[in-house]
């Protein structure tokens, strides 16, 4: 049998669920199937390849659901599953009833409450399929500690030294098409320790963590907090994005963060307000960055600008700084 693996690409809950997937299929299923993993990325229209649903069976992990009669399974717990209604309306018709067992058809669950989908798959799977997930136990846990942002301390979403960050690390930076696949399969039988230690995964950790500690010191040197919110601006460095984890390690105390950096093709505003403080949250940040053209969460948004727009960048973070400091009337 063959089976075809679509789950989100460059993203630690994608990978687990994959490799939670990949296992419960071989237990419970066919010992001997021949899974080919694909990649996807969210965008607007079509994200799925063509030849997406060409497996016997065919499996949708922690991304958008499709109309296509010809997926079997999906698992996802995304706010935004659904690009249209006539989507949601066609999961609602055709998902499995809720005592489904094996040989009822199609598997589709979708529960936009829970933090992680490897371990909504996982319960799942035991519950409803009698699948054994407890030798997956540390991949579940760590899933949902990096999907929910449950980190104990930003300190350790900043040095990333347990072998399950290091692995998101590599996981949403790697450019290499073959290597995201292969951990996967190597999650589905192994433990974290046993996968980073594999050669294939410490040669291309080496240079990914030098380069993250080196963008560790340029917030920890230039990040300023003022009133609560802390800013930095690492456009001359040329580096795309900073990890928020490491201003709300600086400044346990700020409230939000506003940042500007500069990729190659876009200069990008990143405003978040700290996971430890989300009580004293006063503003809606989707609508503030929606207001200059950008979008997200209320807790977390960002404004792409065009690569020659830095000082347009400039200014709109610094007008957000403002609006940030000052409470908003009521
Ligand atoms: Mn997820």
């Amino acid at each position: 049998m063959r089976l075809r693996i679509l789950f989100h690409d460059h993203c630690f809950d994608g990978a687990a669920s994959a490799a939670t997937f990949t296992r419960f299929f071989r237990d419970r299923i066919d010992r001997n199937v021949d899974v080919n993993y694909v990649g996807l990325s969210h965008g607007t229209g079509n994200v799925f390849p063509n030849d997406a649903f060409s497996g016997d069976e065919n499996a949708v992990l922690d991304f958008r659901y499709s109309q296509n009669p010809r997926l079997t399974w999906w698992f996802d717990h995304h706010q935004s599953a659904f690009e249209t209604t006539a989507d949601e309306a066609h999961f609602r018709a055709t998902r499995a009833p809720d005592d489904a067992a094996l040989g009822i058809r199609p598997h589709k669950f979708w529960d936009p409450t829970v933090k992680s989908c490897t371990r909504y798959l996982a319960r799942l799977a035991t519950e409803r399929y009698g699948f054994d997930a407890s030798p997956l136990a540390e991949l579940v846990h760590w899933a949902e500690i990096i999907d929910g942002a449950l980190f104990p301390t930003p300190r350790m979403a900043v040095e990333l030294s347990e072998p399950a960050l290091q692995l998101m690390m590599l996981l949403e930076a790697s450019k290499d098409p073959t290597l995201i696949p292969r951990i996967i399969i190597d999650l589905a039988e192994r433990t974290l320790s046993e996968v980073i230690a594999q050669p294939y995964v410490q040669t291309p950790l080496g240079p990914l963590y030098e380069k993250h500690l080196s963008v560790v010191r340029a917030v920890r040197e230039r990040a300023r907090c003022e009133d609560r919110v802390a800013t930095y601006d690492l456009c001359d460095l040329g580096i795309e994005a900073a990890n928020k984890f490491i201003a709300y390690d600086r400044f346990p105390e700020c409230l939000y963060i506003v940042a500007v950096t500069c990729g190659e093709k876009r200069v990008k505003i990143s405003v978040g307000s700290n996971p430890w403080s989300q009580r004293d949250r006063r503003h809606n940040l989707a609508a503030i960055c929606e207001r200059y053209g950008g979008g997200g969460h209320p807790a977390v948004g960002a404004i792409s600008f065009a690569r020659d727009r830095v000082e347009d960048a400039r200014q709109t973070a610094r007008d957000i700084v403002a609006l940030l400091r000052t409470p908003p009337a009521i």
